[in-house]
C-alpha cells in the first residue's frame, strides 16, 4: 500500500500548496520530522539522520548500492558519512524529502561561523554529486549561478570557485564557474588568488584578455558617447530650425527663414552641423 503511495508524492508538490491542501497525500516533511517507519540511518560526524530506503534508494544509485549490498550498510541499515559535514548532509536529506533545500531563510550565524551560501551550495553539489543525486547537483549550481548575478563580488567567486575546483567533481558546476569568471574577466584580473586558483600559465592568458576586454568596453563607451554628442548637437540644430522666423542677415532680401543643413567633418572625426540661409548663404 504504501509503496503505492510513494512515487505519486515524489513529484514535487510545491510546499505551499502541501500546506494549504492537506488532502494532497503523505506529507514527507513529516515522515521526515517524525522518524516514522524510518527504516534507513545515516550517521555523519555524530549526527543521526532517520530516513527511508523507499526514499533514499530511488533517488541515489548509491544508497540503492550501499543498502543492496553485503557491506555493513546492507546488514545494518546504517550509513556512515564522513567526508561532508552534518548541515550539507542535512541540506541532501532535505531534498531527498521535498525537493528543495533551504527554503525557509537560515537562523543567522555567529559572523566567524558564516560560510558564504555559495560555498554551502557548492557542498550541496558535491554530495549530490556523490550521491548520484543529479537533480539536487543542478539545483545547486543555479542557486550558485543566480547568487552571483543577484550579487557579484570578485572575492566571493575567488572562494567559491577554490571550493568548487576542490570539492566537487561536477563538470556542469565547473562549467558554470568557468561562463561566469569569463563574464568577470576584468574583475578577476586584478585578484591576487587568481594565480593560485589557475596557475600561473593560465592567469597570464587571462590578464591579457582581461585587458583586451577592458580596452573593448572602453572603445564602445567612447563611441557611444560620442553618438550621444552627435545627436545632441543635432537635436540643437533642429530647435534653431524651428525657432527663427527670419534671416539675422539684415541685408538678406528673404522674407521667411529658409535653410540648409550642411554636415562639416570635425578634426576629431564626429559630425557637426551648421545652418545656411539658402538665399544669401549666411552661417547661422
Ligand atoms: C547678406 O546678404 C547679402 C545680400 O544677399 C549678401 O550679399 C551678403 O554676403 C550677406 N552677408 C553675409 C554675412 O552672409
Ligand atoms: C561587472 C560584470 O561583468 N559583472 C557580471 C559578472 O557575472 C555576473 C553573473 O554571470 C553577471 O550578472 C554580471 O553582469
Ligand atoms: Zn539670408
Amino acid at each position: 500500500m504504501v509503496l503505492y503511495l510513494v512515487p505519486l508524492a515524489l513529484t514535487r508538490v510545491p510546499s505551499a500548496m502541501m500546506a494549504t491542501v492537506p488532502t494532497a497525500g503523505v506529507d514527507f516533511r513529516d515522515l521526515l520530522r517524525s522518524g516514522q517507519f524510518s527504516d534507513l540511518t545515516v550517521v555523519c560526524r555524530g549526527t543521526e539522520f532517520k530516513l527511508h530506503k523507499v526514499i533514499a534508494c530511488l533517488q541515489s544509485p548509491v544508497f540503492l548500492a550501499a543498502v543492496n549490498s553485503d557491506f555493513q550498510e546492507g546488514r545494518t541499515g546504517v550509513i556512515k558519512i564522513d567526508q561532508f559535514d552534518p548541515e550539507t548532509v542535512r541540506r541532501l536529506v532535505e531534498f531527498l524529502y521535498t525537493g528543495d533545500y533551504d527554503r525557509q531563510p537560515q537562523e543567522p550565524q555567529p559572523a566567524q561561523e558564516q560560510t558564504q551560501g555559495t560555498v554551502l551550495h557548492v557542498r550541496v553539489n558535491a554530495i549530490a554529486d556523490y550521491y548520484g543525486v543529479k537533480a539536487l547537483g543542478h539545483l545547486a549550481t543555479q542557486k550558485v549561478k543566480q547568487a552571483f548575478q543577484d550579487n557579484w563580488d570578485p572575492k566571493t567567486f575567488m572562494i567559491t570557485a577554490k571550493e568548487a575546483l576542490g570539492a566537487s567533481g561536477d563538470k556542469t558546476l565547473h562549467d558554470s564557474m568557468a561562463r561566469i569568471a569569463a563574464q568577470n574577466m576584468t574583475d578577476l584580473v586584478g585578484c591576487p588568488e587568481l594565480t593560485d586558483l589557475v596557475g600561473d600559465f593560465a592567469a597570464e592568458i587571462m590578464r591579457h584578455q582581461g585587458q583586451k576586454q577592458a580596452e573593448l568596453v572602453a572603445m564602445r563607451q567612447h563611441a557611444e558617447t560620442g553618438t550621444a554628442r552627435v545627436t545632441a548637437r543635432f537635436a540643437k540644430i533642429i530647435e534653431e530650425i524651428n525657432q527663427r522666423e527670419y534671416c539675422r542677415n539684415t541685408s538678406c532680401a528673404e522674407a521667411s527663414f529658409g535653410c540648409n543643413i550642411e554636415q562639416i567633418d570635425s578634426p576629431v572625426g564626429e559630425p557637426t552641423y551648421i545652418l545656411r540661409c539658402s538665399y544669401c548663404r549666411c552661417r547661422h
